[in-house]
């Protein structure tokens, strides 16, 4: 074991400014790495981070203090055992198999509606004009809830996604996000009352008249549920949208190769979230100690696994450190699966749920957004910069482009 700082600090301004820079001297010299502001160990490696997550004495206790405050109840990642089974698949009913394509007009029509005013002037940028806006349409579109109020709903789960990914939260900004939270819930309570006594055949719905034992899940199980789903399934959505556009822009090469052949849209996209993950830290507590390349990681600690680190292990995956959307060690028909070799949906019990959503929802965006804009570049003297430590994108993707 050793300190992080003998590196780098996880907390230093160098490494949130590009943190790819320090993985490779993180998996070769601090595997396990040792963090004394956040006591915690930070996992780099790819077959740690896998062991990790398979491992179930590595449990999401952490999750009680990072999320629960703000989902107000239990999310599905802090269940087990039947309890577990059972709403896993309440909530993947909806949002996997053959439901999924009855998904991809909708997603369309938003893509049209958001990027119809930006056609005639060449310029949009993909995360502040559009992609944000899009993330929050879309969930709520999928939830069966009105979208008038998404302004507010934006800001809600902004500040409750603080919450949730942050490393270090002042008294101020955590009672915003408390704030935030009980807005939210306030919002969605009557609609959920008014769904358990009238469903109809949305999402939401289904979520509120499904038994589990033979009877409904309480309004607060349903309150906190929903919370789930929509916090995963914004927070990550206009972060990968953007990186899939950088990826490909920067490679005028693979963007040629698909914008002739749309069917390698999957691979661009699951090469994407192995090269640049939007979920960058999945935390867990060690419930005994456990052996991981060498080092015993104590029992009680918390233990966070680097995903970007680990996809990058040239030990998982040749020349990692390029972007490649005909790489062989990343069978795109995997990558949204339990079977995926990439980690960005997590791995083991509880891997994403909406992986197979997420395909579905950033394919039809990107092929929509490709069919629309022609000739795609960066304004002149933009300069490129991510921030966020958990969840991680682009803060902003000016483009320019001739309308289609
Ligand atoms: C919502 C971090 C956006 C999840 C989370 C508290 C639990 C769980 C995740 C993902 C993505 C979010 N954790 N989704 O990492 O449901």
């Amino acid at each position: 074991m050793s300190d992080t700082r003998e590196t780098v600090s996880i907390l230093s301004e160098e490494f949130h400014r590009d943190p790819y820079r320090y993985f490779s001297a993180l998996r070769e010299e601090h595997p396990i790495a040792y963090e004394p502001e956040l006591e915690s160990y930070f996992i780099s490696r790819y077959d740690d981070v896998r062991a990790v997550l398979k491992d179930e004495r590595f449990t999401t206790e952490p999750l009680t203090v990072r999320a629960e405050p703000v989902m107000r109840g239990r999310v599905l990642a802090q269940m087990t055992g039947t309890e577990h089974t059972a709403k896993r698949k309440i909530v993947i009913r909806g949002i996997a198999g053959k439901t999924l394509d009855r998904y991809a007009p909708m997603i369309e029509r938003n893509v049209e509606e958001l990027i119809g005013p930006f056609l005639p002037t060449g310029r949009v940028d993909l995360v502040n004009d559009f992609g944000k806006q899009f993330a929050v349409y879309v969930t709520l579109d999928l939830l069966g809830l009105p979208k008038d109020d998404w302004a507010d709903v934006a800001y809600w789960h902004q500040g409750v996604a603080e919450f949730i990914t942050s490393v270090a939260l002042t008294p101020e900004r955590r009672a915003h996000s408390l704030r935030c939270s009980e807005l939210l819930a306030d919002y969605l309570l009557p609609i959920i009352e008014k769904r358990r006594d009238d469903p109809g055949d949305d999402y939401l719905s289904s979520l509120c008249t499904a038994e589990v034992d033979g009877t409904r899940m309480s309004e607060k199980d349903v309150i906190a549920l929903c919370m789930n789903i929509l916090l995963a399934a914004t927070e990550p959505a206009d972060k990968t949208l953007a990186q899939v556009f950088r990826h490909l822009i920067d490679r005028p090469d693979q963007l040629e190769m698909v914008r002739s052949d749309p069917a390698l849209l999957p691979a661009a996209i699951a090469e994407t979230l192995r090269f640049t993950p939007p979920v960058q830290l999945i935390p867990r507590r060690c419930s005994a100690p456990v052996d991981l390349s060498g080092t015993v990681v104590p029992a009680g600690s918390l233990v966070f696994c680097l995903i970007g680190a680990a996809n990058r292990d040239p030990s998982a995956f040749e020349n990692p450190d390029s972007f490649d959307i005909h790489r062989k060690d990343l069978d795109t028909a995997r990558s949204f699966s339990a079977a995926a070799s990439h980690l960005a949906f997590g791995s083991g019990m509880h891997y994403c749920v909406g992986a197979a959503f997420a395909r579905v929802e950033i394919e039809v965006a990107a092929r929509t957004l490709l069919d629309r804009m022609d000739d795609l570049s960066y304004p002149a003297g933009f300069s490129y910069e991510e921030s966020g430590l958990y969840t991680r994108g682009p803060v902003a993707l000016p483009l320019e482009f001739t309308s289609r």
